[in-house]
């Protein structure tokens, strides 16, 4: 017997590879879970027996659809103070690189993470990690970034790792130590980079960071620096991502595909070389529309080449206090489709399918799929696009977690 099965509605299963209708959709299917992990999905007609003959429970889904729960796997979601006064500023004329070169930004979120109690920090990204939670979200990556030494670098993957111990979500962590130049090491990036690597170090033995990140840009670090950090992450085994050509084009595509990294993230101004280095390295685009949208970007990613290359493409919402105050992974899909032309079935792909292969997950989580982790989400909508096509709309009627029926 298995612990429960779904019946009486559709799956997204996002299994295109087997299934070939648009989503791998299956009408009048069927979902069986046990011991926390998919058991069986097809169609129901394929069951073995009746469906109560076969799990000690069975839900009706009332002919809604079922789909894998939703992968943010890119956001800054722990942080201390928050940056509306920035964004007061930037719409009376002030750039986001003026205000991170007088020493706001990120540097003044530096500020209050620091200040902030291990608990405080907690109480603060709860509510909006449960956000996310509320529209399906299952897994969610969180990365530090905003300590800037070690202690505070490691509280902040303390509190990521505390989170996702107190909330029904799968947290992945990943330790952004290169993301900006804390204050006490202004005019000394190369000393700093070599704190990240002594950092780093210490990170990858307190088992708390899953991967590493860093931001290669004119206003973060060189090419070379990031290189330096990736070459200390290879030393380690931690596997690698980066914010890469968000502002300007430092040839960070290739840089992060010449490491073999899991992702490349932003990539607003990536080159057709950048793009095939990608698609050669099989590294992931994690696009991210909020902060485009935020910064008032006026260039989109390449997204037709990397259709063309065959690159797969992500979708997050960078939740950030600057440039990404982002809680709505939905709202995520209508933009990626909006502001960047995906088709609602290429963006839903970026927050399931692709996602978790932008984590490392794609063997575990992202597709609806017998083995993988019994993490999905039932939605009270006619067709999967709706779930890009509305805007401010939550149409999530429950999500389950590891086989079990969440508060949402
Ligand atoms: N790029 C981003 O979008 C965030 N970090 C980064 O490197 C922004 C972080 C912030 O403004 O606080
Ligand atoms: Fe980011």
């Amino acid at each position: 017997m298995w612990d429960a099965i779904w019946v009486n509605g559709r799956l997204a299963t996002m299994a295109l590879e087997i299934h070939a209708a648009p989503y791998g959709a299956i009408e009048d299917g069927a979902l069986a879970v046990d011991g926390g992990v998919i058991a069986w999905v097809g169609p129901r007609g394929d069951l073995p027996g009746a469906p109560e003959t076969l799990a000690r429970a069975v839900h009706d889904l009332d002919g809604r659809w079922l789909t894998p729960g939703l992968i943010d796997c890119h956001t800054h979601l722990v942080y201390g103070g928050d940056r509306a006064a920035e964004f007061e500023a930037r719409l009376e004329g002030a750039s986001y690189q003026d205000i991170a070169e007088a020493g706001g930004g990120i540097l003044s979120t530096v500020a209050a993470t620091r200040a902030a109690s291990e608990d405080a920090l907690f109480q603060a990204a709860r509510p909006r990690l449960e956000a996310l939670i509320a529209e399906g979200v299952t897994t969610v990556e969180i990365k530090s970034g905003y300590g800037l030494d070690l202690d505070n670098e490691l509280k902040q993957l303390r509190v990521a790792r505390a989170l996702g111990a107190a909330l029904p979500v799968t947290v992945k962590t990943t330790f952004l130590g290169a993301h900006a130049l804390p204050p006490e090491f202004a005019g000394r990036a190369e000393a700093y980079i070599d704190a990240v690597v002594a950092m780093l170090a210490e990170v990858k033995a307190s088992g708390l960071a899953d991967a590493l990140d860093a931001f290669c840009e004119k206003i973060a670090f060189s090419p070379a620096q990031t290189a330096r950090v990736f070459e200390a992450a290879r030393t380690h085994g931690l596997p690698v991502k980066l914010h890469a050509d968000q502002l300007s084009d430092l040839g960070g595509a290739a840089l992060a595909a010449r490491f073999g990294a899991l992702s490349a993230d932003h990539l607003e101004y990536a080159s057709a070389a950048g793009v095939a280095a990608m698609a050669e390295a099989g590294t992931v685009a994690v696009i991210l529309p909020g902060a485009f949208y935020v910064l008032r970007e006026t260039q989109p990613p390449p997204v037709d080449c990397f259709r063309q290359a065959g690159v797969p493409m992500a979708l997050a919402t960078d939740c950030n206090p600057g440039s990404a105050p982002v809680t709505s992974l939905l709202l995520m899909l209508n933009m990626g489709c909006t502001l960047f032309g995906l088709t609602p079935e290429q963006a839903f792909s970026g927050v399931t399918r692709h996602g978790a292969r932008a984590l490392g997950l794609g063997a575990s989580h992202g597709t609806l799929e017998a083995g993988k982790a019994a993490d999905f989400a039932v939605w009270d909508i006619a067709r999967p696009a709706e779930l890009a096509y509305r805007l401010g709309f939550n149409p999530l009627a429950y999500a389950v977690k590891d086989g079990v029926i969440g508060a949402n």
